[in-house]
């Protein structure tokens, strides 16, 4: 856990980071001769170091090994035991080398009884997604990156008043038993599990895109309550997931709460949104918050397309530092590598201080 005991007050924030994220080095993927472009770079997670170095907003410590268990505890051990082992074995079919790809997407574990045997079939088996490569290192990253933000939810826990998980590759698209969306294991979610064996856990999502992994991991779940702001899931990724009638089912029913908004949405809807989320956090009074951060969502990204400006984007972190939770943020998107350091830096100020 590094050297230092923050406490409740203290004014710095303590940022979890883990140097394995770069072993899921999709900035040189081939397949087949062809070049494979992803915006889900090893260079986000550097700008964001960086921005942090440079800011001074507090420690930066390794990530701490909390093991598989609560990986598990959000993930089938067979989806986790394929994710350790699929480039091998798939290594081992070929007999050379190569990322995991889906050939095709739309196969649900869940629909069916019986698992495919082998490799091919089972490129296509634990994905709902069609550009997410398994390479060589995404096993090491995946799973470091989810003991970062079982490490920054240890220290929250411990006494601090919030700290940060410097999550790559994200998680939030991340289901029980399929990857996605660029998201292998469910950071935030395995914080949020964790968290809840020591009180009611509220996570509030403000990446662009709905997490559709974190809601179906707690859509039956009482003692977590996912709330999301996302781009209208008619209009944009992950378009299955997202709808507002989407309310939790059995003891969970009620604790899941999607608030769509529209491309292009600016600073004042989106703030008006941000409050009915909090509000609803309020009203279930919970004892940890978790932030699913997503830099995508403000005006610029790459991918994201709201007209969030950076000032709304400070008054959205103010809003959510407001509620004076114990709270683990968790990185998920953002993909402007000149402003995500800029933004996660602006977004974690607000809570020291
Ligand atoms: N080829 C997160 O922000 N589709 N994931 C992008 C560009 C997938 C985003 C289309 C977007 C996933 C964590
Ligand atoms: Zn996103």
């Amino acid at each position: 856990m590094g050297c230092y005991s923050l406490r409740p007050g203290s004014h710095t924030l303590k940022t979890v980071y883990a140097a394995q994220h770069r072993l899921h080095s999709t900035d040189e993927v081939w397949v087949a001769g062809e070049r494979l472009e992803s915006r889900e770079v090893p260079c986000r997670a550097e700008v964001i170091r960086a921005a942090l170095v440079a800011a001074g907003l507090g420690p930066i410590v390794a990530a701490q090994d909390h093991g598989l268990a609560p990986i598990t505890a959000v993930h089938t051990p067979a989806y986790a035991a394929y994710l350790a082992t699929a480039y091998r074995r798939y290594a081992a079919y070929l007999g050379v080398p190569q990322p995991v790809l889906a050939q095709r997407c739309g196969v649900d574990p869940a629909r069916l009884l019986m698992r495919p045997a082998s490799f091919p079939e089972l490129c296509d088996y634990y994905t709902y997604d069609h550009e997410d490569p398994i390479l060589s290192g995404t096993w090491e990253a995946a799973y470091w990156s989810a003991q970062a933000a079982l490490t920054a939810a240890a220290a929250v826990c411990a006494g601090d008043r919030a700290a940060y998980a410097l999550c790559r590759p994200p998680g939030h698209h991340a289901t029980a038993d399929q990857y996605g969306g660029f998201c292998y294991l469910n950071n935030a979610a395995a914080a949020a599990r964790w968290l809840s064996a020591a009180g009611r856990v509220a996570i509030l999502d403000i990446d662009y895109h709905h997490g559709n992994g974190t809601q179906a991991i707690f859509y039956a779940d009482p003692a977590v309550f996912y709330v999301s702001l996302h781009v209208d899931p008619a209009q944009d990724y992950p378009y299955y997931w997202g709808f507002a009638a989407e309310r939790g089912s059995g003891a969970g029913a009620g604790t899941n709460l999607n608030l769509p908004l529209p491309l292009g949405v600016e600073d004042d809807d989106y703030l008006e949104a941000l409050d009915v989320a909090l509000g609803a956090i309020g009203g279930f009074l919970p004892r940890y918050l978790v932030v699913s951060l997503g830099a995508d969502a403000v005006r610029g990204d790459p991918i994201g397309k709201f007209g969030l400006t950076s000032s709304g984007w400070y008054a959205a972190a103010q809003q959510v530092a407001g509620l004076s939770l114990s709270t683990v943020i968790v990185q998920e998107g953002g993909y402007d590598l000149d402003t995500l350091g800029g933004y996660v830096v602006a977004f974690l100020a607000a809570f020291v201080s």
